[in-house]
C-alpha cells in the first residue's frame, strides 16, 4: 500500500527549517522549541506507524522538554507497555526527522514502511499529552496533523506530567485483561496510587507536613490533585506553582537546579524549617529530589542514589519478613553518575549494576531481577517487579501473622510504584512510606552513608558528537587521547574519579567529578572541563538552571 496522499499535503504544512540537524535522543527529540514544528508532525506520522506495526496497539506521545529552561521543548515517543521507544526506532525516527524536503521525507517514509514491514491497513491508536510550555499548544497541533495525515485515532490527554502518560498507555492496553494496570483516566491514577499509600501507613502516625517544590510546572495541578485524593493522610504544601509566569519554569528551582547547584531553591528560603523535609519536581514531573535543612540551617541533598539506598533496603527487609528470600531477589541498577559511596553501600548488601545514562537503559537492565530498584543520581528512577514476582506476591501462602504483614506490604508497593517509568509523585509517596515505616527523619536517612563530594560541570563545545564512550559511559574512545589524559588527572586526587560523556538532552558535554573533599571534587571538574576545552573548544561552565 503506498504511502496516502494526505502525507504529502499535511507535510507541506510543515517544512523543515535547513541548517538545523535533529536526533532522537537520551529522552526523544529537545532542543529549542521555535524549530521543532516539522519534528513534531513527523512523530505524529511516526507514532501511528509504530501502532500500525503493533496492530494497533496505543503508542504514547508526550510533548516536554523536562528539565530543560522553557524556551526548549521536545517529544517523545511511549511503547504499549509504557516503556520508552525500543530502540531500535530511534534511528527511524532520527532519519524521518531530517529529510529536507516533502519529497524526501515521503521516500525515507516508503523505504522505512517497506523495510519494517508495516501494513498500513491496519488500525493506529495513539494517547498524547504535553507539559505547561507555551510552545506545547502549537507543537501538539502540528503533532495532531501527523495522527491525521494516516487516519489514527487520537486520544488527547491534555496537559500531564510524563509518568502519567507512560501510566495511561499502559492502562489503556491492558483494559479488561488479566494485567490491567488500573483505569486509563488520571482519577484511576490518583485513585490506584492514593488508596496504596493510604494502606501503607494505615498503622503509622501521620507524617510531619512535606514542602513540595513544583518547578513552576505541570507538577503543579498534578500534585494539587493528589493532595485532594490524599486528604489527611499527607500533608503536603506546594510551593513554585506558578505555571503561568513567563519565564519561571525550571528557573531556579526543581530538580535539576537542586542536583546541580546543590542549593535550596531560593524561593524556599525561610519556608523551609529546620528538620523539614522537602522535595523538588522537575518540569514533567518525572523526577524527585529530596533535600532538609539541618538545626544550623545547613541544606543537605537526598539524591536519586540515596532514594536508591532507602528503597532498596526497605523491600529486601520486607521480602525477608515475607519469607520470599529465597524465591525473589532484589537488585539495582545505576549510571556512572552514583557516588561511589552509594554504590559501595548498596553493593555490599544487593547485586548492582551500572548501565549508560537514560531511563530506557536502566529499566531493561531493572528487568532482569525480580524486583529491579533503579534510580539516576538525578532523581529519575522506580521500581519494577517482574510478572513472575507479581504470580509469587498473588500466591503466596504466609504462615505467620508477621509474613502475612509483610506480603501485603509488597502487594500495596506494587500497587504505589508507578512501574512504567520514574514518576515523580509516585516516589515522592514510596519514600514517605518508607520513612513512616522506619521513623526515619532526613537527618536518619541521610545517615546511611556519607556521599563523597562531587562536582557536574557543562562544557559547551563546537560538536558534542565527536564524544564517544564505553564501559556505561566511564571511558571516552573519542575524542582520542582525552581519556589519558583525564586519567593522569584524576590520579593525582585523593579517591578521585571522574568521566566524561556528551548530554543526551542538551547541546553541552557533561563533566562529572569526585573526591575526598569538596575543594578537590571541585577542583579535579573543573581541570578536567578545561581538558575538554582544550581538545575541542568550549566554556566550562556550571551554570545551574
Ligand atoms: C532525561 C532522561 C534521563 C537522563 C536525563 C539527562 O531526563 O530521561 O534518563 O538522566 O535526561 O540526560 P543527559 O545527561 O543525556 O542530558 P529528563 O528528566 O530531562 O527527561
Amino acid at each position: 500500500m503506498p504511502i496516502p496522499p494526505a502525507v504529502a499535503k499535511f507535510a507541506d504544512l510543515h517544512p523543515k527549517p535547513a541548517h538545523v540537524r535533529f536526533q532522537y535522543g537520551t529522552a526523544g527529540f529537545r532542543t529549542v522549541a521555535s524549530v521543532l514544528d516539522s519534528v513534531l508532525f513527523r512523530v505524529g506520522v511516526l507514532a501511528a506507524l509504530r501502532s500500525k506495526k503493533l496492530d494497533g496497539k496505543t503508542i504514547g506521545v508526550m510533548v516536554t522538554a523536562s528539565h530543560n529552561p522553557e524556551q526548549d521543548n521536545g517529544v517523545k515517543l511511549v511503547d504499549p507497555r509504557g516503556e520508552m521507544l525500543d530502540t531500535s526506532w530511534e534511528g527511524h525516527a532520527t532519519v524521518l526527522s531530517n529529510a529536507q524536503t516533502t519529497d524526501d521525507f515521503i521516500n525515507e517514509l516508503d523505504k522505512f514502511v517497506q523495510a519494517a514491514k508495516i501494513d498500513l491497513s491496519k488500525p493506529a491508536r495513539v494517547v498524547y499529552g504535553r507539559d505547561t510550555r507555551p510552545s506545547g499548544a502549537s507543537l501538539v497541533a502540528a503533532l495532531e496533523d501527523g495522527f491525521k495525515a494516516l487516519g489514527a485515532e487520537a486520544r488527547d490527554a491534555g496537559v500531564t506530567t510524563t509518568p502519567i502518560l507512560h501510566y495511561l498507555v499502559r492502562a489503556i492496553n491492558t483494559k479488561g485483561t488479566k494485567d490491567s494496570y488500573g483505569d486509563d483516566s488520571e482519577e484511576g491514577y490518583f485513585l490506584k496510587l492514593s488508596a496504596a499509600y493510604k494502606k501503607l501507613v494505615a498503622t503509622r502516625q501521620t507524617p510531619s507536613p512535606l514542602i513540595i517544590d513544583c518547578a513552576n510546572g505541570v507538577g503543579a495541578p498534578i500534585a494539587a490533585r493528589l493532595v485532594e485524593h490524599l486528604g489527611d493522610s499527607m500533608p503536603l504544601i506546594l510551593e513554585n506553582t506558578s505555571i503561568t509566569t513567563p519565564g519561571a519554569l525550571n528557573n531556579a528551582c526543581g530538580a535539576d537546579y537542586v542536583k546541580t547547584s546543590q542549593k535550596l531553591p531560593p524561593s524556599l528560603d525561610g519556608r523551609l524549617q529546620p528538620g523539614q523535609r522537602g522535595c523538588s519536581l522537575d518540569g514533567d514531573a518525572d523526577r524527585l529530589m529530596y533535600f532538609y535543612l539541618d538545626e544550623r540551617s545547613q541544606f543537605h541533598m537526598l539524591d536519586g542514589d540515596k532514594i536508591a539506598a532507602l528503597v532498596a533496603a526497605f523491600v529486601v527487609e520486607l521480602v525477608k519478613t515475607a519469607g520470599l528470600q529465597s524465591q525473589v531477589k532484589v537488585g539495582v541498577v545505576q549510571t556512572a553518575y552514583a557516588n561511589g559511596a552509594s554504590t559501595k553501600y548498596l553493593s555490599e548488601r544487593l547485586p548492582v549494576r551500572c548501565v549508560p545514562t537514560g531511563v530506557k537503559h536502566l529499566h531493561h537492565a531493572a528487568e532482569h531481577y525480580n524486583i529491579g530498584v533503579y534510580f539516576e543520581a538525578n532523581g529519575h528512577g522506580t521500581v519494577l517487579f517482574s510478572p513472575a514476582t507479581q504470580e509469587t506476591l498473588r500466591d503466596y501462602q504466609p504462615s505467620t501473622p508477621a509474613q502475612s504483614t509483610a506480603l501485603e506490604h509488597l502487594r500495596s508497593l506494587n500497587q504505589l510504584i508507578n512501574q512504567t517509568v520514574g514518576d515523580a509523585l509516585s516516589d515522592m509517596l514510596l519514600v514517605e512510606v518508607v520513612l513512616a515505616h522506619k521513623a526515619y527523619s532526613g537527618l536518619e536517612w541521610d545517615s546511611l552513608y556519607v556521599d563523597l563530594p562531587n562536582r557536574l560541570v557543562k562544557v559547551v563545545v563546537a560538536d558534542r558528537n565527536q564524544f564517544k564512550t564505553e564501559d556505561a559511559e566511564r571511558q571516552l574512545i573519542s575524542p582520542p587521547g582525552l581519556q589519558q589524559k583525564i586519567n593522569e588527572l584524576v590520579r593525582r586526587y585523593d579517591g578521585g574519579r571522574s568521566f566524561v560523556r556528551p548530554s543526551g538532552t542538551e547541546d553541552v558535554v557533561r563533566v562529572y567529578a569526585e573526591a575526598s573533599s569538596r575543594a578537590q571534587a571541585d577542583e579535579l571538574a573543573f581541570r578536567v572541563g578545561g581538558l575538554v576545552y582544550d581538545f575541542c573548544g568550549g566554556n566550562p561552565t556550571t551554570r545551574p538552571k
